[in-house]
């Protein structure tokens, strides 16, 4: 989503790179740029003006390391105090000490607190947590099926009664909780389509009864500003712990990321980025900025492939890419791999050099995975570890075992082909050193 405001910060980083002695008027210059940059990503103005004054006292007065240039030291100010608004640290749930922890939701009307109810309750449960939902959205007849819905998919239980007040379904639960030995609770309240008395009424009897150990804001990003304006609403009427930005996945300018914590004081705990139950992610401020500074996020991208691959997988794919001995063999496992990973744009976006880099015809989509696989698996393990015997009456029998044309199976190959072209010519520079970090991960 950050993608115009990195942009236009790297090309303003690109400048003062270059130089080799900075003076006080290149520091004003590129920091009227960020200035300009930030606005343009509709980040609240009094945001901006002191992450700006903040960044300027820094970068003219002391603060200075002799084993940087003067370009990589404001660039690392920059991405310090950006990692400063974001919250500076990683902000956690608070868990009861004696379970059940109650975890209430609540925000405006399609923010995604439904959503994010279930993707936490699989955070949970992945945890091994036995987790309980309860549906508190009275208003909407489809509210409860949506969350029953969700509850199956997860695998976790769901709260019911005959109950039609939220208060009294939520205090119910409460305490079946504690009898059924659930040790997380999640609440899902209804949402307006704007902030209005009843639903504040209801948000803080729900709150006063049931004393939540974390109350979450969900917000959507797509939102920009008037998510912040929406959170200090919610935050003077009701209170909250912490914020979950949805829709992160989407092209939203980042105003409401980079602004929420400055404005409300309550950090983002957890990013929303995708329709799916495992698109949720802990919110990461450090790894944010760096991201939208377009270092890419490294980070989050080794921990997500260190939970799909084992790091003795991890290491002899980083060797192969290397020797650039990839095979289809090797394509169709990394397939796999992505599978487990996420959208493959999602993954894309985390590597550094990648998310700027035209893949062309290169870089299949989400959906022709699967078909690509069923090519693969048509191949003989002769021809996955050779691609360069697959000649024309071997392309017709792969075509047919797979149930695609003849085209597709060309396609493929072609492809694999400019793959392993790319592998070899990034192996010396930026996937080299992404290999070696894989690598070193043992
Ligand atoms: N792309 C994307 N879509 C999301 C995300 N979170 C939620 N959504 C979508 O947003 C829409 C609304 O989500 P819900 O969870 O139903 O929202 P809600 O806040 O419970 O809405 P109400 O119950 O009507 O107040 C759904 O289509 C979700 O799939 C996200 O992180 N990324
Ligand atoms: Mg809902």
């Amino acid at each position: 989503m950050f993608d115009a405001l990195s942009s236009k910060l790297e090309a303003v980083f690109k400048k003062l790179r270059g130089r080799g002695v900075l003076k006080e008027e290149d520091v004003k210059e590129a920091l009227r740029e960020v200035r300009l940059a930030l606005l343009e990503a509709d980040v609240n103005f009094k945001v901006v003006r002191e992450f700006v004054g903040r960044v300027q006292a820094r970068a003219v007065g002391q603060d200075i390391l002799s084993s940087l240039t003067p370009g990589q030291q404001v660039i690392k100010i920059v991405n310090e105090e950006l990692a400063g608004l974001l919250g500076g640290v990683q902000a956690k749930l608070h868990l009861a000490p004696n379970p059940p922890t109650i975890i209430m939701m609540m925000g405006l009307q399609g923010s995604g607190k439904t959503t994010t109810a279930g993707k936490l309750a699989k955070y949970f449960r992945k945890d091994g947590r036995r987790v309980l939902l309860v549906p508190a959205d009275t208003r909407r007849p489809a509210a409860a099926q949506q969350l029953a819905t969700l509850a199956r998919q997860v695998g976790v239980d769901i709260f019911s009664s005959e109950e039609k007040d939220p208060v009294s379904i939520c205090r119910a639960a409460a305490a079946q909780a504690i009898q059924s030995l659930h040790e997380v609770v999640i609440l899902d309240t209804a949402g307006r389509l704007q902030i209005d008395e009843p639903l504040m009424d209801e948000l803080r009897q729900i709150k006063a009864a049931v004393k939540p150990q974390e109350t979450l804001f969900v917000a959507d990003a797509m939102t920009g500003q008037e998510a912040v304006n929406i959170a200090e609403a919610f935050d003077r009427g009701i209170g909250f712990d912490g914020v979950v930005l949805t829709k992160l996945d989407g092209d939203a300018r980042g105003g409401a990321a980079l602004s929420i914590k400055a404005v409300t004081g309550r950090p983002i705990k957890f990013a929303g980025i995708g329709e799916k139950l495992d698109a949720l992610e802990p919110f990461h401020p450090d790894r944010m900025a760096s991201r939208i500074l377009g270092m890419g996020d490294v980070l989050s991208l080794i921990e997500k492939a260190q939970a799909a691959v084992s790091p003795d997988e991890a290491l002899s794919l980083a060797r192969k890419m290397q020797r650039n001995a990839f095979s289809l063999e090797d394509f169709r496992d990394q397939i796999r791999q992505v599978k487990k990973l996420g959208s493959l744009d999602q993954i894309m976006g985390m590597i550094p050099g990648l998310n700027k880099m035209k893949l062309g015809d290169a870089k299949p989509d989400d959906g022709q995975l699967a078909r690509v696989e069923a090519i693969i698996n048509s191949m003989t393990p002769k021809e996955r570890t050779d691609a360069m015997i697959i000649n024309g009456s071997r392309r017709l029998r792969i075509a047919r075992g797979s149930g695609t044309q003849v085209q597709d199976v060309n396609r493929l190959l072609k492809q694999f082909a400019e793959m392993r072209k790319m592998m070899k010519s990034m192996s010396g520079g930026k996937m080299g050193k992404f290999a070696k970090m894989f690598g070193g991960m043992r």
